[in-house]
């Protein structure tokens, strides 16, 4: 493994979401240099500003930006936030066409820039905008993917880490799918340590019901929706969730995470991006064939496939 010297990552959208990803991956010295680039330059600019007067108490980390791509010259990593969130009475395909759009635009111009990076994809829906995206720039697979249900993974794990009374990173589960209503946990392999979820049991923290998991796969779902009502956006996990697939990028980590690629002849999903276990390096992310579904998470992934398939189809 190798890492990447004299890394650095650019964040496209100087939003809730991107400013903070640029706060968590500078505080956690995610790359060597952060660059942060929005079409809106006086806000671009007034978060690169507040966020260099806190370089003194990081690492050895810098951070610039502004309004022109030219930010993102030589980066090696791109980080897309940019875009409309949700708005009242919006439907998600109106709002996919409006991200998509955008993202039509943005990726000559960042792919001129920044022709060898690795592309992330964070815009909402971001499973949808990774197919749109690949096939636009015909970029290999590996090189363009989302974050897919890195985040809600996160939700899940630590949801079940309160539950089991033990450390998030004791629990080993994964939610799969689209980031979104269809996504699912992959509840046949789910372990705390070694021990199978349903198994699990401590002073306490009696063992859990099949109804129980049930019940808290649809508060993982539903919690982007429960944040947003109380706060308008969600940016501190998301933000960290980027810093943490930059670092597995630029580090070489080969680490295994839920991001979401254009699947071939996966389970036999095919020319949809989704979430399954992928690892992720510096080439990018490659999705992990050996991972066990059982026959109803099939159903469940098929089902997913089926949901973004058409959304993609109706904005081609
Ligand atoms: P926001 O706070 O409205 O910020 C969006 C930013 O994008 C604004 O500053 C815009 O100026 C900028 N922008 C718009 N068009 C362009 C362009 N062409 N070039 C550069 N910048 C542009 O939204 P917020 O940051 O809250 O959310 C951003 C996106 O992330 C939305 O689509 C959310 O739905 C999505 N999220 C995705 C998550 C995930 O897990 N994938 C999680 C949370 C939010």
């Amino acid at each position: 493994m190798s890492a990447i010297e004299n890394s650095k990552v650019t964040i496209v959208g100087a939003g809730a979401v991107g400013s903070s990803a640029a706060y968590a991956a500078l505080i956690r010295g995610s790359a060597r240099h952060v660059a942060l680039y929005d079409v809106a330059t006086e806000k671009v600019e007034a978060e690169v500003l507040d966020l260099q007067h806190g370089t003194q108490f990081t690492g050895s980390s810098d951070i610039i930006g502004g309004g022109d791509v030219s930010v993102a010259e030589g980066s090696h990593v791109v980080v897309i936030t940019a875009g409309a969130k949700q708005k009242p009475g919006q439907t998600r395909i109106e709002l996919a066409g409006v991200n998509a759009g955008i993202l039509r635009t943005m990726m000559p111009q960042l792919l001129e820039v920044a022709p060898d990076a690795i592309y992330v994809i964070v815009t909402n829906p971001c499973d949808v905008l990774t197919v749109l995206a690949q096939e636009a720039t015909a970029l290999p697979p590996e090189r363009i993917f989302a974050s897919g249900t890195v985040l809600d993974t996160s939700r899940l794990r630590v949801r079940l880490a309160q539950r089991a009374g033990v450390s998030p990173s004791s629990v080993h589960a994964y939610i799969v799918g689209e980031h979104g209503d269809t996504e699912f946990p992959l509840w046949s392999s789910a372990t705390i340590g070694t021990v199978p979820i349903l198994d699990w049991q401590s002073a306490g923290h009696p063992p859990m019901t099949v109804d129980e998991l049930d019940q808290i796969a649809v508060e993982v779902r539903d919690a982007a929706y429960k944040v947003i009502q109380g706060k308008g956006a969600t940016n501190y996990a998301i933000g960290l969730s980027s810093a943490r697939i930059i670092e597995a990028i630029l580090r070489d980590e080969h680490a295994v995470m839920p991001v979401s690629t254009v699947l071939s002849d996966f389970h036999g999903v095919d020319r949809v991006a989704l979430s399954v276990p992928s690892i992720v390096s510096s080439r990018g992310a490659v999705p992990v064939r050996e991972s066990a579904f059982s026959p109803s998470e099939l159903g469940l992934l098929r089902r997913s496939a089926d949901a973004l398939g058409a959304v993609a189809a109706s904005l081609r």
